[in-house]
């Protein structure tokens, strides 16, 4: 089939021309055409002589793969081809972002070399005129496979790469107080599965190109990484993320599927397409957490905080994502957060396993921290007799401190920490749930209730939210009858990144945001960046469009005749670093451990806003992740690695109806990290949520001198507990 190159579909880079343009400019731009359903997903595109790929995955946790037989499935009407590791022998794994100390990063190729690491690692990939055909010829393939004990998450195995830093000393003294907190696997679970279609294209010089169509929040990345994995250069490469139904870290680079995918198209000659479906995605895109963390604490003698000791440990599966050492670096950078103290351990330790892939997942190592540090100030103020609000107050760092070079290497942004939980105290009454809790305590006393039906808790999540690195580009055009072109480097899967670029840019360009087209996620026709990542997008990517609006503006000021352009590749010098404060309050049913929320009070500190509607989006989703990794979600492997939750009837993802009361509110501090004064905000509710939580449970249980169970705090662990 070699040679048989179809000509493209039209297809214009992102955003695809609205319907009907939004009036209200609170509306976000992106919506007419989305809830239209004139979207286009990779599962939209359907370039002549499409062919269909489904990944023949492993049963078995851990094995010797002694052979693949394709006979049958390559013999079913339709199929067009099976490959193999024998077809397609040797192709490296992406390499890692070294960000940590390496100390035996594993290696590997796409299709394993004859070694099973996992349930749902692809073995094999075949190619069909349909994906029915496809899913059936998939099932035709048999693996001969020699199984092997498997390590799971919970074994010792060796790190293959660790983190350490100090300040100060540990006092020799023991603890005032310590906890252990575990993060089970979750799944990012975005609405749309991954996705990508490959077209080779013939090349205005000869040769081929690779037009590459990737649900990712990466592209610049995914070029790199196909360009590396091809041996071609970038220019023969182009990656465009069309729409992009969520990614939440989980779609934060390519990985085997795709590169395969491309090997495969290129032999083939025709586009070749692969559409996850929700239960291969449960099982083999990246999850999230998977880590455990313990902790220590000391109290001077006038009850403040000495000294804080953080190890975390991280299971990363059974090979490693671009980031996948990026969650406990950010964990062990992140301590002491918010808290000035002098005597810090931070530790950190990445351990493989035969189970999925853990990556990046919305707060990358920021929840871990923050879960693990609001516990233990909380321990230490039961321990002390200080109310735990009064000993968060005295701890954080004064406004006027800040920015702060911290011994870590990082650098605390400006932030009124005091005044976050001041008016977060307030809009949660946080004295008034204090008297309610003490009263409904004191009744149950009197009455002489030693178990009483319902348990009270509050609950303080304070946390800090480091919003990237590095650079984000944009490149603006003034074209005729005053219309602009904003390229970015950035990219969207649903964050209204048109909307909130064009509402920064049009009051500097003096214009108004619809005449402002935004294009994202097409390397041919977008600046490279690094995309959407770590609540990076309005801190790094909204200040390089500032700056660039400021110099079209200066240019077209001075005379310049349109069409004319600018490009700003902007390095954040600094990290802008978010803030904020989630107060709770919940009951647990004694008899049956349901647990309720009765109040969550929320303020956050997002810096400058570009787009109030944005922000609350943001929060407000993030508060659902959140919710649902504190109180029902888990991906579940049995002793033998095999995956109990495979499907969204055993995964336990949270609904609109599991939403709890929630009040908002903003205590803004403008960042000093960058021209916008902005700072990120896409993380904070999976941070500051399930902190919170557990601090309520924990609080809920103390009076009857027990703790909260492990993440997720479901009512029969509750029960469990309760009953012990
Ligand atoms: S978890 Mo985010 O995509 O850094």
């Amino acid at each position: 089939m070699r040679g048989m190159v179809m000509p493209m579909p039209m297809r214009m880079p992102m955003p695809m021309p609205m319907p009907t343009p939004p009036t209200d400019a609170l509306l976000r731009r992106e919506d007419a055409r989305l809830l239209c359903g004139a979207g286009q997903f990779v599962g939209d595109l359907r370039p002549p002589g499409l062919l269909q790929a489904v990944f023949v995955r492993s049963a078995h946790a851990h094995g010797r793969l002694r052979g693949v037989m394709a006979d049958a499935a390559r013999a079913l009407p339709g199929v067009v081809a099976v490959f193999t590791e024998a077809d397609l022998p040797g192709l490296a794994l992406p390499a890692v972002n070294p960000l940590i100390q390496p100390l035996d990063l594993p290696s590997g190729t796409l299709l394993g070399s004859g070694l099973v690491a996992a349930v749902g690692a692809p073995l094999a990939l075949v190619v069909a005129l349909d994906p029915a055909i496809a899913r059936q010829a998939a099932d035709l393939v048999w693996l001969d496979i020699d199984e092997l004990p498997p390590l799971l998450d919970g074994a010792a195995t060796p790190p293959v790469a660790r983190v350490q830093w100090s300040s100060g000393s540990l006092p020799d003294r023991p603890a005032t107080a310590q906890v252990q907190i575990a993060l089970p696997r979750v799944a990012p679970a975005p609405l749309e599965p991954r996705a990508a279609l490959m077209h080779w294209l013939p090349a205005d010089g000869g040769g081929q190109t690779l037009l590459a169509w990737c649900a990712t929040q990466t592209p610049s990345r995914a070029r790199q990484m196909l360009a590396t994995s091809l041996c071609l250069p970038l220019a023969q490469v182009q990656v465009v993320a069309p729409d992009v139904g969520g990614a939440f870290g989980g779609k934060a680079a390519i990985g085997p599927e795709e590169l395969l995918l491309a090997h495969a198209a290129r032999r083939l000659g025709a586009p070749l397409c692969w559409l996850a479906t929700r239960m291969e995605d449960l099982a083999s895109a990246p999850q999230g957490r998977a880590s455990s963390a313990s902790g220590q604490i000391w109290l001077a003698a006038d009850g403040a905080v000495q000294a804080i000791h953080a190890t975390f440990t991280f299971k990363l599966g059974h090979w490693l994502t671009y980031s996948a050492l990026v969650p406990t670096r950010n964990a062990a950078r992140i301590v002491p957060g918010p808290y000035r103290v002098a005597h810090v351990l931070a530790q950190g330790d990445c351990r493989m396993s035969n189970a999925a892939a853990v990556g990046l997942y919305r707060g990358a190592g920021r929840p871990e921290a923050a879960i693990l540090l609001e516990r233990l100030i909380d321990e230490a103020a039961r321990q002390s007799g200080q109310d735990p609000l009064t000993l968060r107050r005295r701890q954080v760092w004064p406004a006027t401190a800040l920015p702060a070079a911290l011994p870590s290497g990082d650098r605390l942004d400006a932030m009124d920490l005091p005044g976050l939980l001041d008016k977060a105290a307030e809009l949660f009454d946080y004295a008034g749930w204090r008297r309610r809790q003490a009263q409904i305590r004191q009744a149950d006393a009197h009455a002489g209730q030693t178990n009483p039906p319902l348990l009270i808790g509050i609950g303080i999540g304070l946390y800090v939210e480091p919003c990237g690195q590095g650079l984000e580009s944009a490149t603006l055009t003034a074209l005729p009858g005053g219309r602009y072109r904003l390229a970015t480097g950035a990219t969207a899967q649903g964050q209204g990144r048109e909307t909130a670029y064009a509402a920064l840019a049009a009051p500097l360009l003096g214009c108004t945001p619809a005449d402002i087209e935004v294009l994202h996620g097409d390397t041919r026709h977008c600046p490279p960046g690094i995309g959407a990542l770590a609540s990076r997008s309005t801190a790094i990517g909204g200040s390089a469009v500032l700056r660039a609006a400021q110099q079209l503006r200066q240019m077209l000021d001075g005379g310049a005749a349109r069409p004319c352009e600018v490009a700003v590749e902007h390095h954040a010098e600094h990290e802008a670093w978010a803030a904020g404060c989630v107060m709770v309050a919940l009951q647990i049913e004694a008899e049956t451990g349901e647990l309720t929320v009765l109040d969550l009070a929320w303020v956050d500190d997002a810096g400058t806003v570009l787009h109030p509607a944005l922000l609350k989006g943001q929060l407000l989703g993030g508060l659902a992740q959140g919710l649902g990794q504190a109180l029902m979600e888990r991906i579940v492997y049995d002793d033998q690695g095999q995956l109990l939750t495979g499907s969204l009837m055993d995964y336990a993802l949270p609904r609109a109806a599991d939403m709890p009361p929630v009040r908002l509110a903003s205590h803004n501090t403008k960042s000093a990290a960058n021209p916008l004064g902005a700072k990120g905000v896409g993380e904070a509710g999976c941070i500051g949520v399930p902190a919170a939580l557990l601090n309520a449970v924990d609080d809920a249980l103390a009076p009857l001198g027990r703790r909260a169970p492990d993440f997720p705090l479901t009512a029969e662990r509750l029960w469990r507990v309760l009953q012990a």
